[in-house]
Parts: C-alpha cells; structure tokens; sequence
C-alpha cells in the first residue's frame, strides 16, 4: 500500500479498508502481553492504533516494542480500519486502526523536557488539574521558548502560526489587487532609518553601518522612481534595551508607501479597508485556527466598525481631559493614556480598532509632513487596537531593578529580585485579563521636498550624511507620499487578545535572548 491516508481523514466511510498513515505517537499504553494501544497525532488529529499480538502477523515482540516506543515518535502505521461500539476518548477521530505493520521513522527522547499535553493546557485547564490534586507541569514561557520546536506542536501554536500565515497574504494579496508592487529594500543599511538610539550597529566591511530600523528610507526612494504604490514583508530589527510585552528586537514588517493625490487621508482610506478586509478574512475563513487558539487562550472576537473611526489627536486629548487624564497637547500619548484612549472610544464608538491622526509634529519622525494648516501638528495617524497591560509593567520593573541589583552585586536584593521576575514570568499569562488599547501602526505623509527634509533631520539631531543618497533622491523631482508601518507579530497578538509578543513571533528575539 503506498497512498498515504491523512488523520484527519480516518471516517466511517473507511471502515475495513487497509490504510497507511504517518504520525507522531502521542501516547502508548500496554495492555497485557498480548495488546498495545498508540495514539498516533497528525496536523492536530488523533487516532487511536491498536496493536494485537496475532499468529503469523503480529508477534508479541511487536507489542512490547509499541508500548514502549517513546513519545512523540514519528511512526508508519498500516492497519485495517475499525469502527468500535463505545466512542473511543482521547482521540480526535472515532474509528480505530488495527495495526498489520508499524515502522518507527525516528523515534524522539525517551523523556521530553515539555509534555505537549502540559503545554496545551488552558489556565483554566491548569487550576481545576490543581484543584483536583493532579500532578502536572505548569509550562512557563521561557520554557516554551527554550524549547519552541515542541512548544510549537499545541494546538493553540498551530492555530497561532498559520493565523499569522493569513495575516500576510490577506496584506499582500489585498495590496496586489489594488495596484501595489511588491518590493525587497536591503537591510544593510549606513545609517539609521527612524533615528533614535534603538539601532544595531555593525561593520560593514570597515564601513560604519545599521541593521534597518524599517524600509522606511528606501521604501520612499520606489517613490521616487514611480512604482507609485509598493509593499514589502520583511525583517526589522530595533535594539530595543527594554523588557516588555509588546517589543521585540527583531521582527516582520508589513510596510506600504504610496503616492497622494491630494491629502493623507488617502492613506488611512487604504489602512481602514486593508485591515476591515483582514479581520473580515479571519472571522470569515479562519474558524479553526482561531477556535484552537481560544481554546488555550480565551477571548472575545474584536469589536470594529465597518468605516474604521478617524479621530483627530486634538479630540482624543479632549476625551482624556473629559476623563480627568490631562496630557501635554503637543507631547506624545504615554503608554498608559493611550490605553485610557483605547478605552473611552470603546465605550463612546464601541470599536476596539480605531485611528487617531493628526500627532504633534514634535512628536514624530522627521521624515513627516508638517499640516499645512498649524506646523505644530503633523500629517501622521497612529492606528489602535485592543491590547493587554499590567504585565510590561511588573516584568520591566521587575527586570530593570533586577539589573541594577546586579550592577551593584547587591545579593540581599538580588535574591528576592530573581525570584520576583521568575515568578513574574511564571504567570504572566495570568497577570494579563484586562484590554484596552494599544498601537500597531504609524504613519504618515511624507516630507518631498528636500531642503524641508534635510533641515527637519537636522533638527532631529540625525547626521545627514549618513542619509544623503535618501535626501537626494529626492532632489529630481519626488511626488507628494505617504505610507504606513505594521508589525506582523503585534497584529496577530491583538487580533487573538494574547498577553505576549513572544506568543506570536516563531522564534523571538528580545534583549535577553538569541537562541533558538
Ligand atoms: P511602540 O510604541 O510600539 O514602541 P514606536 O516605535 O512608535 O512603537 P514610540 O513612538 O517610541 O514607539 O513609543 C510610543 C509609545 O510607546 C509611547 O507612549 C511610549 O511611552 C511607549 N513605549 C515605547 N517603548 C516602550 C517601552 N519599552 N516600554 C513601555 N512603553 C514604551
Ligand atoms: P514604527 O516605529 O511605529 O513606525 O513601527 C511600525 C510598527 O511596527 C511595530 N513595531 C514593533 N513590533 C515589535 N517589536 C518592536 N520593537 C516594534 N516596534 C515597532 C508596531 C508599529 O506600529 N517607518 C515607520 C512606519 C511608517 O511611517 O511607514 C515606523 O517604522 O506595530
């Protein structure tokens, strides 16, 4: 028998028809001498494989070797289909094979360092196992991540993965159709793309150089060479010095720059039906994937409004100021009043995804247009959408605190410390029930006119040299642009109302860590 049966195909149609399937053995168990059970998992289905010791076919020998094949083995199994009279548990599929043959492929440790049962588990799932005095592990995320080819097997982590799968075609297709090019801008760069002290740098061949801080630079020279409207996917790395939940040091950007007509305001037309499309697509296509990640991490689906709600950053300093929050009116919004924000327009508007536009110039990019109307402000918008705080907090403080004590090898600190920041990352899913708002997109018009551009960089504080070639190319005549940035990670950490960044990036990179 050669053709391959999927797990999760195994029906009643099938009954008493041979089959050949390949899988992992997820659990073994021996019953006497004579009998041996695996459940045998593919691509999240479980079928339940049962191997009897039988003259001429199946030796006993073949029984003790089943029962004792270690878990998470990859096996061949070939057998007969069999419907049982009691509805079998443990398994996803309700017929049996009665096994003929079983290859193991390769088989994995006898003992794992994370069960992927205990790694499923809901904290919900980990309180009544503990209430009901059962032994069991709980999985804290730095376990997870140490061990991420493992960790990556949950249900939840399939469904996690492949939602992020869909959130990047449903971005480039919907982009394609409406007459983007997809682009590929180097990430070698010379000089640093967003400013700021938050840039790995690195020689370049006895050349100072940066890791790019966004495509940002040379997503707007495309422009300048009339691809009118471009798109790229790919890496962004910041070196960023800080612990939280939001912030990792390397990760996927979707970026878009565009030509306008006449205002920015073309510019958050596409980010409203781009990401309404988006969230339609999950709803709509992608009941699985999100059902598995609610069954681990539950939440409620994303309030948005079919025209997504613009606010002016004027108005939602207002609605703070109404609320009792009083903020500089041409300072940035702190991570606390943005949430307020998220919060007052949930009640008000009743969407959890919104835009608020208009920023302080003083608070934005240098490459941003000033408004037309007041220099003071800017032709930019930050987009919001639900988030998660408390434990950013606890786990920066936790950690800044913890450094210092060890700076100062203050070892009456130290010890409490450590144990705090453990326990903090112990149960940070815990921690985290409560959302309000929280960014994942920035952008803006741009500045096109290169003396502006070469001046608000230097009243930035930016060597211009380094940025030369940038400012230049727009020197043979640029056309009026704009465009916006979104990170993947933090798109499908929100949309699924998950605490962590490191969640939904496959392999995180944050201050602490490099590997795996
Ligand atoms: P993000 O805010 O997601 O970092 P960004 O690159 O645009 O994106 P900033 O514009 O520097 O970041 O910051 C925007 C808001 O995020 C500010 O309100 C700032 O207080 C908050 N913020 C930035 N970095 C951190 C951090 N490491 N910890 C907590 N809050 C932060
Ligand atoms: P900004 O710096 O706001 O803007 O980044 C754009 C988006 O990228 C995501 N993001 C991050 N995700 C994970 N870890 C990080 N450290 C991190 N930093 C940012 C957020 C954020 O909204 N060039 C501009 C965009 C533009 O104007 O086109 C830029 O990079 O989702």
């Amino acid at each position: 028998l050669k053709a391959w049966t999927r797990v999760g195909d195994l029906t009643h149609e099938l009954q008493d028809k041979e089959v050949l399937i390949r899988g992992r053995a997820q659990t073994t168990r021996a019953v006497g001498k004579n009998m041996a059970f695996v459940v045998v998992r593919e691509r999240g289905f479980t079928v339940q494989c049962v191997v009897t010791a039988k003259p001429d076919l199946v030796s006993k020998h073949m029984v003790k070797f089943v029962a004792g094949l270690s878990r998470e083995s990859i096996v061949d199994v070939h057998g007969v289909v069999s419907v049982p009279s009691v509805p079998i548990k443990g398994a996803t599929q309700q017929v049996e094979i009665q096994v003929s043959k079983l290859y193991c492929v390769n088989k994995s440790m006898p003992t794992l360092p994370i069960s992927i049962e205990d790694a499923s588990r809901s904290e919900k799932e980990i309180e009544e196992a503990l209430q009901a005095g059962e032994q069991l592990v709980r999985v804290n995320q730095d376990t997870r991540l140490n061990y991420r080819v493992l960790d990556m097997r949950t249900l939840a982590n399939q469904g996690i993965f492949r939602i992020q799968c869909q959130v990047s075609n449903i971005f480039r297709q919907f982009l394609l159709s409406e007459e983007f090019v997809e682009i590929h801008t180097p990430k070698l760069i010379a000089g640093s793309s967003e400013g700021g002290s938050a840039v790995f740098r690195l020689d370049y061949k006895g050349q100072p150089a940066c890791l790019a801080q966004s495509p940002q630079l040379h997503k707007q020279m495309a422009i300048c060479g009339d691809f009118g409207r471009v798109f790229e996917i790919g890496p962004v790395f910041r070196a960023e010095d800080s612990y939280t939940h939001r912030h990792l040091c390397e990760f996927t950007g979707l970026d878009v720059e565009m030509e306008i007509k006449q205002h920015y305001t073309e510019v958050m037309d596409i980010v409203g039906s781009l990401f309404v499309a988006m969230f339609d697509h999950l709803n709509e296509k992608c009941h699985k994937d999100l059902d598995a990640v609610r069954r681990q991490y539950p939440f409620e689906p994303l309030k948005y409004l079919r025209k997504t709600l613009r606010l002016r950053f004027e108005e939602g300093v207002q609605m703070l100021k109404e609320a009792g929050v009083e903020i500089d009116p041409y300072g940035d919004l702190n991570t606390e009043s943005e949430r307020k924000l998220g919060q007052l327009v949930l009640e008000k508007y009743g969407t959890e995804f919104y835009i608020l536009h208009r920023y302080p110039l003083a608070v934005r990019p240098f490459y941003t247009m000033p408004c037309y109307d007041d220099p003071k402000y800017s032709n930019s918008f930050d987009v919001f959408i639900r988030g998660k705080p408390f434990d950013e907090y606890f786990s920066l403080i936790s950690m800044k605190v913890t450094l210092v004590a060890l700076h100062l090898e203050s070892w009456t600190f130290l010890l409490p410390l450590l144990c705090l920041h453990v326990y903090m990352h112990a149960f940070l899913d815990k921690f985290s029930m409560h959302m309000e708002g929280e960014e994942i997109i920035s952008g803006a018009q741009r500045v096109h006119v290169p003396e502006l551009l070469a001046e608000r960089a230097q009243a930035c504080g930016i060597d211009v040299s380094t940025i030369s070639t940038y400012i230049d190319s727009f020197r043979y005549g640029a056309p009026p642009h704009g465009g916006f940035g979104v990170g993947l990670e933090r798109v499908v950490m929100l949309f699924c109302g998950l605490n962590n960044i490191r969640k939904t990036s496959l392999f995180p990179r944050d201050p602490l860590r490099i590997a795996p």
